[in-house]
């Protein structure tokens, strides 16, 4: 199984940490095409590919050629919903994950979108719970 994890990068790297640690736990089901999503080391200003055409690219590809997409939304970010709509337009299964007891608003455009699944979590158990029950059904 190829999962498509996402998460913000400009839109800010302040859960970075959480997303190498849900990063790890979906390698136990299968490749994950972007890992570095979860690189600690990888800031909000920084870069890793040639132009910003390369890494939407890339990244299209790689969305295109996945079997389901995990994202988490907590941290608001323009790139993680527009992989989100393009993802439901295509089909793939989509889980967010979305934090509980923190001052952000989630989006009417992910909370009010019946073809998403969508998970408000307080514990990684919660998180490992719901990426369990939908890897279930699409594998
Ligand atoms: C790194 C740091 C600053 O700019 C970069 C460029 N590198 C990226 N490399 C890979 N994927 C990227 C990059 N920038 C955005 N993405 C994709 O968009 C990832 O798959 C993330 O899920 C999402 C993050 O979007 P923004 O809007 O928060 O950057």
């Amino acid at each position: 199984m190829k999962i498509y994890f996402a998460g913000s990068i400009r839109g800010g790297r302040q859960d970075a940490d959480r997303y190498e640690k849900i990063i790890e736990y979906l390698k136990t089901f299968g490749e994950v095409l972007t890992e570095h999503v979860g690189d600690p080391k990888l800031t909000s200003a920084g870069d890793d590919g040639p132009s910003d055409k390369f890494i939407h690219d890339r990244d299209l590809d790689w969305l295109k050629a996945s079997d389901a997409v995990v994202a988490e939304v907590t941290a608001v970010s323009m790139g993680v919903g527009y992989e989100i709509g393009r993802a439901v337009e295509m089909g793939t299964p989509v889980l967010c994950l979305f934090r509980k007891g923190t001052n952000v608003n989630l989006s009417a455009m992910i909370a009010g979108c019946e073809q998403l699944n969508l998970t408000y979590y307080s514990e990684f158990q919660d998180v490992k719970k719901a990426i369990r029950e939908f890897l279930a059904v699409i594998q």
